[in-house]
């Protein structure tokens, strides 16, 4: 049975920190329209959707997938890179904790932001970009709770998060972003003993829409945003060679003013 935990939107949302000062104002209407829909696409696609309040306090709060990440049972919970951030974590930690979840916290002077976390599936290696948010004492801090699994650092040349330039479409393929981001990335990927092992080698794929790179895995379930026939094309045609359905989410882009992403706005609690 899979969970999904999300945040409501913040009605200061549009004073949401963006890497680009130019970047379009945020129109709230539509991003209320936009969080809805994933919101109602997440509904149709697991067992529950766990909805916390938004605090107005945190324009970036729905953004929830940087505050923890959760592996099996245990919740590691971030100490978020953005100072102004910081405080967004609590009342996930709470519910993680209501729902069961062992928690650990990361301290400082670890910093990390969920959206730097990839786990690769079928696999016990998580992936940790070393980012403008997510530093190396969170790699050793979470090796140290995770004691199980492989914890890899992986400098992160450009862009906002690791999972803004590459995620998993499977456990043999991974999506990367078409751009500087995301081809270092893959350079540096194929650079590692561990994501080369005989047996278990990755296919890399380079999608044309870097929004489109960052897509949500829900078992036999893929989520995209919409927005770029070449790229939603080649994640078509993927999908049907790996028994995978595809599902078009219309494209948020009020969250990408904000340099949020698709897996930003939930996080996903594996039965
Ligand atoms: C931030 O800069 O922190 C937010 N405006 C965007 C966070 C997006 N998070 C994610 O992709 N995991």
């Amino acid at each position: 049975m899979v969970k999904a935990l999300v945040r409501g939107l913040a009605s200061s949302f549009e004073h949401a920190i963006k890497m680009a000062p130019s970047a379009e104002p945020i129109i709230m209407g539509q991003a209320y329209k936009q969080q809805e829909q994933y919101v109602s696409l997440l509904k149709s696609l697991v067992d529950q959707v766990i909805e916390l309040p938004a605090d107005n306090k945190h324009p970036d709060c729905c953004f929830i997938e940087d505050t923890a990440v959760v592996v099996g049972k245990s919740a590691i919970i971030a100490h978020i890179g953005a100072a102004a951030r910081q405080g967004e974590e609590a009342p996930v930690a709470d519910a993680l904790q209501g729902l069961g979840f062992t928690l650990s916290h990361l301290k400082p002077p670890a910093t990390l932001d969920g959206g730097d976390v990839l786990q690769l599936p079928g696999s016990s290696a998580i992936l940790v970009g070393l980012s403008k948010r997510t530093n190396q004492a969170a790699v050793q801090q979470m090796q140290q709770f995770l004691p199980s699994h492989q914890v890899h650092g992986v400098q992160v040349a450009a862009g906002l998060h690791l999972k803004s330039a590459v995620t998993a479409l499977d456990a043999a393929t991974l999506l990367f972003s078409d751009n500087v981001a995301g081809r270092g990335l893959s350079q540096l990927l194929q650079s590692l003993p561990f994501m080369n092992l005989p047996g278990h080698e990755w296919q890399h794929v380079f999608v044309p829409d870097p929004v489109a790179a960052n897509v949500l895995l829900l078992g036999k379930h893929v989520v995209m945003q919409e927005g770029c026939q070449e790229s939603e094309q080649l994640l078509q045609g993927m999908c049907e060679q790996r028994g995978l359905v595809l599902h078009k989410l219309p494209r948020m882009t009020e969250f990408i003013k904000v340099d949020g992403a698709l897996t930003c706005c939930s996080i996903l609690l594996p039965s």
